[in-house]
């Protein structure tokens, strides 16, 4: 194995210097907002506030798919959330999540407004409320919470762990990336045995587990991540694959994922949707054309 830095901790650890990866500049020890900023509220009940990463697009998936349900009452308001220029730490969206990271969600439906933060925690709650995508009777209902807590216990190894030391760490530990790159050919030999017996992983159904595991392991296996799918042998995945390709097909989910888009083809980036139509009429590559 090639030598890594030597580096003895302190007794006590102390923040005194940008660790010079990616996020250093997002990065603290500390919770809370660092600026006041009141976030806009627009005309639908439901407000997001988030970014189109692979957490942020299972809220917008679940959105576009209620919708196609015809669930009228899911329309939303998607609102930007640049986590680069730290709009996490401003006051209003710190009120929503005190863990200072997308997605949140404001429900303004009720007597009372109902803040929601976590992903699965979004995910459950408009399931819920809509009486969709989440079985109701078990023992399907046992097996889609399993499946879509397993995903926000095992993306952390994917995301912080696999995705950080091998992309973004200002240099290359193998023994991190070792690790790591183990720990997630396991998880996605884990999905490929269950997408071998069964469509969906919650079985035969598409549930709100299908939605919160694409994002990551279907975007993994489709090359999206980390420029990592050579590195992990992604193609071997055969399951994972056809479900992938089954998920991307669907056209709530290619609607899902190109909202609160700041990257790629300036046709896939809606940077914020207040309407059905924006779909249409303000992706970046339209609002670029309009521009004199
Ligand atoms: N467990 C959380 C994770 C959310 C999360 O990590 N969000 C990232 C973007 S994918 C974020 O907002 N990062 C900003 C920061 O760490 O300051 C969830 O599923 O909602």
């Amino acid at each position: 194995m090639a030598d890594s830095p030597e580096y003895t901790p302190p007794k006590v650890w102390a923040w005194n210097k940008p660790n010079g990866g990616n996020f250093a500049s997002i990065n603290r020890p500390i919770a809370g907002s660092t600026h006041d900023k009141v976030l806009p509220v627009g005309r639908h009940p439901l407000q997001l506030y988030s970014l189109a990463t692979p957490n942020g697009q299972k809220v917008t998936i679940m959105l576009e798919e209620l919708l196609a349900l015809g669930h009228a009452d899911a329309e939303y308001d998607a609102w930007l959330i640049r986590i680069g220029e730290g709009d996490q730490f401003g006051s209003g969206f710190v009120e929503i999540n005190p863990n200072s990271k997308i997605p949140a969600l404001m429900d303004h439906s009720g007597p009372e407004p109902v803040r929601v933060f976590e992903s699965g925690s979004i995910l459950v709650y408009l399931a819920e409320k809509f009486g969709a995508l989440l079985p109701t009777t078990q023992p399907a209902r046992a097996e889609c919470l399993s499946w879509l807590f397993w995903q926000m216990g095992s993306a952390p190894y994917l995301g912080g762990g696999f995705g950080h030391f091998y992309a973004y760490a200002p240099t290359k530990i193998e023994y991190a990336i070792d690790r790591y790159a183990m720990e997630v050919k396991r998880q996605l030999d884990v999905l490929d045995r269950r997408l071998a017996e069964n469509e969906y992983l919650g079985g035969d159904d598409y549930t709100i587990a299908d939605i919160a595991v694409f994002p990551w392991y279907g975007g993994l296996a489709k090359g999206w991540q980390y420029g990592a799918a050579e590195f992990l042998s992604v193609q071997d995945y055969k399951h994972v694959q056809r479900w992938a390709d089954t998920i991307l097909a669907r056209p709530a989910v290619a609607r899902g994922r190109i909202v609160n888009r700041v990257s790629g083809n300036l046709s896939s980036q809606l940077h914020e949707r207040h309407d059905a139509d924006d779909f249409n009429t303000k992706t970046q590559d339209k609002l670029v054309a309009e521009q004199p």
